[in-house]
């Protein structure tokens, strides 16, 4: 009895495990970033999942689990046309592989169930070379920038909405995958390509920043054209009398 009792209690443990340990509720915000690769402040204010080694999708050569140290942050933003999602990855060993085979590549991999069938991969790398993928056909309608950092690069994208609305949810994952050398002979992905996490399209908007100038149109309207000239004069002078100094040392220097 006490064998029959383990063995339900291991099987019962290992139906727990079974429950995808990547799967979350994230929401996004409405909002639109600037697609420049670098992270606005109104990512900050919405939804995001993290991705680390703790979720294992697929290895290449010796010991590339052990050699991998990349982590990753993905933020989400969307709006009435795309899907915005902005990725800081932590990664030790950043390469520009040119994307070999169409896959191997320090690089970000959006999953996103659009019809409820089949997940389509977008994915960018972390150089900007190309948006790639699979089962999916806009690729040419995405929008992506990248900058990269001491050990690090951020991949920021948007992605064309489809069909989906606010107060939707839309199935979606993330896959870090980290090389090692240009050659791409090994290395390993983090993350999920299960669509398991719940994003959902919330209502709330994003508050955007003041801008850090603001001018009032109606003043410059007012200034005369004549200051404007002088003020130009001005500057034409000071730079003809800093020309003339500078003959002066050249010519005391010789
Ligand atoms: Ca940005
Ligand atoms: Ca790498």
């Amino acid at each position: 009895m006490k064998k029959l009792a383990y063995f339900l209690l291991s099987a019962a443990i290992a139906a727990a495990c079974v429950i995808p340990a990547q799967a979350a509720d994230v929401t996004a915000l409405k909002g639109t970033p600037e697609i420049d690769g670098v992270i606005d402040e109104i990512y900050t204010q919405s939804g995001s999942l993290k991705t680390d080694s703790s979720l294992f999708v697929w290895a290449t050569g010796d010991d590339a689990k052990a050699a991998s140290d990349a982590t990753a942050q993905t933020y989400f933003l969307y709006d009435d046309d795309y899907f915005y999602f902005a990725t800081e990855v932590k990664d030790g060993t950043l390469v520009d592989t040119g994307i070999i085979n169409n896959w191997q590549a320090d690089a970000v991999e959006h999953w996103i169930n659009f019809d409820g069938v089949k997940a389509s991969k977008i994915s960018c790398d972390a150089f900007n070379t190309s948006i790639y993928g699979s089962d999916y056909t806009d690729f040419d309608k995405c929008i992506a920038a990248t900058t990269q950092g001491d050990g690090s690069y951020v991949v920021e994208i948007a992605i064309p909405i489809g069909s989906f609305a606010t107060g939707d949810v839309v199935p979606v994952s993330i896959q870090v995958n980290d090389f090692f050398a240009a050659d791409a002979a090994s290395g390993v992905a983090w993350g999920s390509q299960k669509t398991d996490n719940n994003l959902t399209l919330s209502a709330d908007e994003v508050s955007y920043p003041e801008p850090e100038v603001a001018e009032d149109p109606a003043a410059d309207a007012d200034e005369p054209t004549e200051a404007a000239q002088t003020s130009d004069m001005g500057i034409a002078a000071a730079v003809l009398a800093m020309s003339a100094a500078a003959v002066v040392i050249f010519k005391k220097k010789h």
